[in-house]
């Protein structure tokens, strides 16, 4: 593909690459204001939110998982990787594509009390929303069992 081959979301591909490896580096470089740079770029040109949220910012909070295994980045670091990785995503959630057709079902969602990991949550109670699921969020307090 050259470098102008317009992409399937109208932006050339190299635009549409340049964007996606932005929001990627902007949450592997801990910035919400890039974050938000290049998610407004996104909603301009392309990709589409769906695609910026997963090939981009989601492709990041990865590099970020490794640099935290290997001990390159700590809790404090991780942090900002997630306010960098929600500032995007807060933007992009109202231009994803809704599937307005056939109600699919009711989904409950939540991460265990104890636990305050919540960006993989969030994403999947994003993308089942676009898909057409009601999804009743209980966020990440919930308890495991009734008390
Ligand atoms: C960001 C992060 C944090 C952030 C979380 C911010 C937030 N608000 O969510 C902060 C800094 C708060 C954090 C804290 C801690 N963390 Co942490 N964290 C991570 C990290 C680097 C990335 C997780 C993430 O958001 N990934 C991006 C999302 C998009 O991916 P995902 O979570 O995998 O979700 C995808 C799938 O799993 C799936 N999915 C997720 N949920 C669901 C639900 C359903 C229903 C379905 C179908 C699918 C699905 O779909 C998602 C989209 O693709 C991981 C590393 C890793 N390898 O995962 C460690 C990791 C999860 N953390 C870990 C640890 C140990 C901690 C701490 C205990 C560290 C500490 N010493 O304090 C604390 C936990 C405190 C607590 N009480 O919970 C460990 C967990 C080990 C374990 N198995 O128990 C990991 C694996 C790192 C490691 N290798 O040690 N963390």
């Amino acid at each position: 593909m050259s470098d102008t081959t317009p992409s399937m979301n109208g932006a050339p591909a190299s635009e549409r690459e340049a964007i996606l490896a932005g929001l990627a580096n902007a949450v592997v470089k801990l910035d919400p204001a890039l974050a938000a740079e290049f998610a407004q770029r996104a909603i301009t040109t392309g990709p589409d939110a769906y695609e910026a949220i997963n090939d981009g910012l989601a492709r990041g909070m990865t590099v970020v998982s490794g640099k935290f295994e290997r001990r390159e980045y700590f809790v404090p670091e991780l942090l900002r990787a997630a306010k960098a990785m929600n500032t995007g995503i807060g933007l992009l959630e109202p231009h994803l594509k809704v599937d307005a057709g056939m109600h699919k079902g009711t989904v409950v969602i939540a991460t265990v009390k104890g636990d305050i990991h919540q960006i993989g949550k969030n994403l999947v109670a994003l993308m089942l929303r676009t898909a057409g699921f009601t999804v009743h969020d209980r966020g990440s307090t919930a308890r495991s069992r009734r008390s």
